[in-house]
């Protein structure tokens, strides 16, 4: 109750904050994009985990302005930092709630227009559940973002329900491998034809692949060797303030 009562507006009390984990491109070897993490420091309990508070904010129906702060907050943080030519796109995870609450697009077109970011940077990352869930205005929805220019990435694949077949009809441009899947891709023969077959697929479907979670040197040694484009994870970069990116991101000579 406590926590129920304490987030509406935590945001602008300025208890929230946004963190970004790199993405790196394997091929080119250069940090391409970002991934926004939200973080709440509690005055009192101290820091809140976002798997704890997004439901929360769910349950108590203020997922849509919690969201809709961190998609601004984000947006502006990443807009001013420099770049050599091509500026880093933004992942930021989306909950099926607020998708299902049909404010998305809206709440989306509304951000791109008062920051002015490209909309071909911005990635919205949801789950295959959030996808398939019940109702056709999900699609409709989630169509209507990619023809804004937005780009849709599939969190947490091979996690849940996830489906090969799902992969054809839904609309997407990335697929990001679950940490589960990629723990074990570099002693584990089974996981690694595994993660080949993926990247194959997704190469035939026009899709980038993003490793989640990549802890160690063996680990991204086999995920380069299996073909992953691109990879994210601990070993690479943790989740870092906008300022602090500064120092990983190539910026030209
Ligand atoms: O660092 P990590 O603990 O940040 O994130 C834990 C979980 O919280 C992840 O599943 C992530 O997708 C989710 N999460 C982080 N930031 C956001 C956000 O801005 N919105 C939503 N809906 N989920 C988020
Ligand atoms: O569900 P989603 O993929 O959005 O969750 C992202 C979560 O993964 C965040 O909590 C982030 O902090 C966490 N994360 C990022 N890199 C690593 C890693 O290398 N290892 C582990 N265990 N977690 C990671
Ligand atoms: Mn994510
Ligand atoms: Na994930």
């Amino acid at each position: 109750a406590r926590l129920r009562d304490d987030l509406p507006g935590a945001w602008d009390r300025g208890e929230l904050s946004v963190l970004f984990q790199p993405i790196v491109s394997l091929g080119e070897q250069r940090v391409t994009g970002v991934e926004a993490l939200l973080r709440w420091q509690h005055p009192e309990l101290g820091e809140v985990p976002p798997t704890e508070f997004v439901p929360i904010a769910e349950r108590a129906g203020v997922i849509g302005e919690l969201q809709r702060w961190a998609l601004e907050t984000a947006a502006a943080a990443v807009l001013p930092l420099p770049h050599s030519g091509t500026p880093v796109r933004l992942g930021v995870n989306i909950s099926a709630s607020h998708v299902a609450a049909r404010t998305l697009v809206r709440d989306v077109a509304a951000v791109l227009q008062s920051t002015g970011l490209a909309p071909e940077r911005l990635v919205l990352e949801v789950t295959e559940a959030t996808l398939m869930s019940e109702g056709e205005h999900v699609a409709v929805d989630m169509e209507a973002l990619r023809l804004m220019g937005v780009h849709v990435a599939l969190d947490d694949f091979g996690t849940g329900r996830s489906s090969l077949a799902h992969l054809t009809r839904l609309s997407i441009d990335v697929l990001k491998l679950d940490h589960a899947f990629v723990l074990r891709v570099d002693r584990d023969p089974k996981a690694r034809a595994l993660c080949e077959s993926v990247v194959a697929i997704a190469a035939a479907l026009g899709l980038d692949v993003v490793a989640e979670g990549v802890e160690t040197p063996a680990q991204l040694g086999a995920l380069r060797a299996a073909g992953c484009g691109f990879a994210q994870g601990f070993l690479l970069a943790r989740p870092m303030r906008a300022q602090d990116l500064v120092d990983v991101l190539d910026v030209g000579a």
